[in-house]
């Protein structure tokens, strides 16, 4: 099971130029709304100087890095949760994420339409918003037609549920996303509300100083920081070019511009710590590889990702951490020196940890 993001936003703002940029894929793009009409879905690797550090030490014959699962669906509009544009059925295709990626456009080009007569971060934000709450008002208050026969009956537990469905309809209409909802987790966790899922702006803008893109980017950051929603600035044609390079093209570009590193790791790396995803590491027979885990994975689940026998055969991980194997500049040194902890079941995995399980087939 990968973890999963959908890529939501207006037409034109730039989704599939991100997701191309992400996953290297090649969906269509176009100067015209709606030119993404099936869900695509993609695999982007995510980028790990640990990873590296680690291969320049041990010298494997492969390195593989961990993926997220990347969506792209078509463009969102005014009404979409009713059905309009190509409407509700594009909802349907997120309801399984693990996250959003909120792309809204900032960069100003005559040529690429948009919504509206000028370029407004904080009005499409708000459009994209209103249509995933429509959609979960929609959803909650299903349930709430469904339940309420339930609960004349005299059925304590879906009284119960009731009474927390209502709450959260009446938060829905008054435009509190879900996740800002307390206290009603479990009752949450089926219905798969859009706006329980946890979001990252992405905001695209042009080239740096090309337009005044910083300025309408600075609108969406303050709204940002107000919604407490992480945010993330790239400029999504420039990323999509900058995956046409070679990997020693590319660090002389961002030299150049004076980035430590592209806004789409930068997209990745915050999407990590949104999901509260973490990593670890195995050598086995010459290959390198890195795993993700959500965090407060205990030891055996772990195993589990790799292989379900693993998990069921389950003996103990030996567990060497990152800053004690870059210390010790090798396994066998960081070994010796004894910073290999053998662990049983019950140990949950650290990121940067790197396991080598032990298991009964
Ligand atoms: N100038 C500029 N153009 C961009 C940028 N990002 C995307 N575009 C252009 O905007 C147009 C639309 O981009 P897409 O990525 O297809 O937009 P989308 O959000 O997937 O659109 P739909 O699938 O129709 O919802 C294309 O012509 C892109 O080349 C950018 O950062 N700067
Ligand atoms: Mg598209």
């Amino acid at each position: 099971m990968g973890f999963n993001c959908g890529i939501v936003g207006l037409p034109n703002a730039g989704k599939s130029t991100i997701f191309n940029a992400l996953t290297s894929a090649h969906a269509e793009v176009a100067s015209y709304p709606f030119c993404t009409i099936n869900p695509h879905q993609g695999i982007a690797p995510v980028p790990d100087p640990r990873l590296t550090r680690i291969g320049q030490l041990i010298r494997p014959k492969k390195i593989i890095p961990t993926t997220l699962e990347v969506w792209d669906i078509a463009g969102l509009v005014k009404g979409a949760s009713k059905g309009e544009g190509l409407g509700n059925q594009f909802l349907s295709h997120i309801r399984n994420v693990d996250a959003l990626i909120h792309v809204v456009r900032c960069f100003e080009d005559e040529n690429v339409a948009h919504e509206g007569e000028r370029i407004d971060p904080l009005r499409d934000v708000e459009i994209i918003n209103t249509e995933l709450l429509l959609s979960d008002v929609e959803i909650v208050s299903r349930r709430i037609t469904k339940i309420s026969k339930l609960a004349k009956t005299g059925d304590k537990q879906a009284q119960e549920e009731l009474k927390a469905l209502k709450k959260i309809e009446s938060g829905l209409n008054e435009g509190v996303p879900a996740r800002r909802i307390e206290g009603n987790e479990h009752h949450l966790k089926e219905l798969s509300l859009l706006t329980t899922k946890p979001v990252l702006y992405v905001v695209n803008v042009s080239e740096p100083g090309t337009d005044r893109s910083s300025e309408h980017a600075q609108s969406l950051m303050d709204l940002a920081v107000q919604e407490n929603v992480p945010v993330v600035t790239i400029s999504g044609k420039l990323e999509d070019e900058l995956q046409e390079l070679n990997e020693e093209e590319k660090q002389g570009f961002l030299r150049e511009y004076g980035f430590e590193r592209s806004g789409l790791e930068e997209l990745i790396i915050n999407g990590y710590q949104l999901l509260k995803l973490i990593t670890f590491y195995t050598t086995v027979s010459e290959e390198l590889r890195a795993w993700t885990v959500k965090k407060g994975t205990m030891a055996p689940a772990a195993a589990g990702k790799i292989h379900s026998d693993m998990e069921k055969g389950f003996i103990k991980a030996e567990v060497i951490n990152y800053e004690d194997f870059i210390t010790a500049g090798a396994l066998h040194h960081a070994r010796e020196e004894g910073h290999l902890a053998l662990e049983g079941k019950v140990y949950e995995v650290k990121d940067g940890d790197i396991i080598t399980f032990k298991f009964n087939v």
